[in-house]
């Protein structure tokens, strides 16, 4: 019996030191000290052996017992730690790599990507960008503007009233702001003010929000011959380098003389006429897209920023002001500029 116990304990020991996984270890503990393991069925059947061999056998089996659990505990934690080191080395995770599978990402809005180019353009020019509030005072966006009493802009019919008395209302153009920024700047000042603007209109032109970028060029000895270079300049960047600019005369409140500033079509290349021979649909046969309205800042205005540094015997310059769903529809073939707002996805995902 004592012989066997010694095999038993060789044996199991040996085992139990050359296991390669924790897997096989519990194998061999379920084996050698299981319910149905030899040395247990040893260890039950003392109470049953002769008296004299009782001290002996059971000394030895419970020896053998205790050795090999403690061959099992040393040789788990052996494991666990090789394993853990193996699973570590498989399952490493470069943690610069981009997510995968990469997930579809939103876009800007064709107005904002629009207003953004245009920003870009006159930056490059040497313009800063200001955005202004879209509640504005009567002062800012009529008075000072030399929009005169009863001009029709000012009428309730045009404009969206908050509060009468101070007058309060919602801006009808960003011009607003170029008279906040010449209150906190002398010339020169170069600076173009993109944002919303409300008027009460509504069509498939004309809705009662939509966005304007306007630009201010104030400095000594500016003349129309810049703002014709700088349009031209800005109408290439968007409609194609081979865009011509004209200008026709307009008239507006705060610009003396005023124009309107056509680009030459980018469809038909200005003649009016397709390949076919047959009229252009997009500048209806003129050859001329009308983009935008500008002209030489009246001195009236800088008449009302005169404490600011801005004398009109002095410093002159021009302003011009343009609407962002206008260019972005001709630019993109969008026919109707409610589209831009109805947020409908299927359009919206055609300018990503
Ligand atoms: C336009 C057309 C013509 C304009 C004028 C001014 C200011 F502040 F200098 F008086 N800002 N923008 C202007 C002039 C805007 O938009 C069609």
């Amino acid at each position: 019996m004592l012989e066997r116990i010694e095999e038993i304990r060789a044996e199991a020991g040996a085992a139990i030191e050359a296991a390669t996984s924790s897997a096989e270890l519990e194998e061999l503990r379920v084996r050698h000290l299981g319910r149905k393991a030899e040395l247990t069925t040893i260890l039950r059947g003392i109470a049953e052996l002769p008296a004299e061999e009782r001290g002996k056998v059971g000394g030895a089996a419970n020896g053998a017992r205790k050795e090999l659990e403690a061959l099992l505990e040393a040789s788990a934690a052996r494991l666990d730690a090789s394993e853990l080191d193996a699973k570590l080395l498989a399952d490493r995770v470069d943690v610069t790599l981009p997510g995968a599978p990469p997930r579809p990402v939103g876009h800007a809005h064709l107005i904002a990507r629009t207003t953004r180019q245009i920003e870009d353009v006159m930056i490059g020019l040497g313009y800063t960008v200001a955005e202004g509030p879209e509640i504005e005072h009567d002062y800012y966006n009529f008075t000072a503007l030399n929009h005169p009493e009863g001009h029709p802009a000012r009428m309730l019919q045009d404009t969206f009233y908050v509060q009468s008395q101070p007058e309060v209302l919602l801006r009808t153009h960003t011009s607003p702001m170029q008279i906040r920024a010449m209150e906190t700047q002398p010339p020169p000042i170069f600076v173009i003010v993109p944002g919303k603007v409300y008027r009460r209109d509504s069509d498939a032109t004309h809705s009662p929000m939509f966005h304007q970028i306007e630009g201010l060029a104030i400095a000594e000895g500016i003349t129309l011959a810049d703002l014709q270079g700088t349009l031209l300049a800005l109408c290439r960047a968007i409609f194609g380098d081979e865009r011509e600019v004209r200008l026709r005369p307009h008239f507006f409140p705060f610009t003396e003389p005023s124009v309107e500033v056509d680009v030459s079509c980018f469809q038909c290349g200005g003649s009016g006429e397709l390949a076919g021979g047959e009229r252009c649909n997009l500048c209806k046969g003129q050859g001329w897209i009308e983009i935008l309205g500008a002209g030489m800042v009246d001195p009236n205005v800088l008449g009302f920023v005169a404490e600011h540094g801005y004398d009109a015997e002095r410093v002159q310059g021009f302003a011009f002001g343009l609407g962002v769903e206008r260019v972005a529809m001709l630019r993109h073939g969008v026919p109707d500029l409610r589209r831009f707002f109805d947020n409908d996805v299927r359009m919206l995902e055609q300018f990503s």
